[in-house]
């Protein structure tokens, strides 16, 4: 068998090894190579391998899938490849791997959980399609299960790349300005306004088609400014997401009713 991946450089302590186990292995790179990924991969932070679980099928016809036990639609992931897969994974690094599958069944992602895989030495991606993943190699697995929210996709391949954005974009060094990430709304390390969607922005010109840009933003006077943009944002938080102003709404439990 031969195993499709792109080698592997930044395969050193200090920087984060990604590995994806797929059936639509092509569709990664181009997305990932670009932006703040690309370049923390050019920059050594972290480097990735997308391992294409077809070529780990034991038959002819690299069959991956097979019709469900017990009847119904669709197919079902087997559980040989996807094994042989996460073992040659697991051959390519000693650093203990942290397993993730993404899938409809998991527990919501949160930026607690994003921040917690950030500080992993290696992750592995096991992104399901079709009905599911035979329930035997996930229970070998032991992955934890993650969802990206309540809305149905065709499979985990494009919930794979939303993890390794925002794990990659957390990286140090990952980000042209360093205090970005801890801005963010959801950054749990922010000063001040952290938990808080972020404000309006605006730039020139300061009329657009009658449409002026709030005046406080263009007085000079800093002190305003920032306290502008802190009534912004919890005026925006308290109207679009008063869950997020909730003591604990960081943590992964549902928000309390
Ligand atoms: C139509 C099939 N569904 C039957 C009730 C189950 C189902 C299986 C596989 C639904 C979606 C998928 C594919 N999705 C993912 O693998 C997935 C996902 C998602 O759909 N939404 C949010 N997060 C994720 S993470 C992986």
């Amino acid at each position: 068998m031969s195993a499709q991946s792109a080698p592997v450089g930044a395969n050193h302590p200090g920087s984060l090894r990604i590995d994806v186990l797929t059936i639509f292995p092509d569709i990664f790179e181009p997305v990932l190579g670009s932006s703040i990924v690309g370049r923390a991969r050019s920059a050594g932070l972290v480097d990735w391998a997308i391992t294409d679980i077809r070529d780990f099928a034991d038959n002819k016809h690299q069959k991956v899938d097979d019709r469900p036990f017990g009847g119904g639609p669709g197919m079902v992931m087997m559980c040989q490849p996807i094994w042989d897969a996460v073992q040659w994974a697991q051959s390519q690094d000693e650093r203990p791997v942290t397993a993730v599958h993404l899938t409809p069944q998991g527990e919501p992602c949160t930026q607690a959980i994003i921040e917690e895989l950030a500080a992993k030495p290696r992750l592995l991606l096991l992104a399901g399609h079709y009905e599911g993943i035979d329930q035997r190699v996930i229970d070998r697995i032991e992955p934890r299960e993650i969802s990206i929210g309540d809305f149905v996709l065709s499979g985990g391949e494009l919930p794979a790349m939303c993890l390794i954005d925002a794990v990659v974009r957390l990286l140090p060094g990952a980000l042209g300005h360093e205090d970005s990430a801890s801005e963010d709304s959801f950054s749990p390390m922010g000063e001040g306004d952290e938990r808080l969607l972020d404000c309006p922005h605006y730039t020139r010109p300061r009329v657009w088609e009658g449409r002026e840009v709030p005046g406080v933003l263009t007085s000079g006077d800093h002190g305003k400014v920032a306290d502008w943009r802190h009534e912004q944002k919890l005026a925006r938080t308290k109207d679009r997401r008063p869950d997020l102003l909730e003591p604990d709404s960081l943590k992964n439990d549902p928000p309390q009713t």
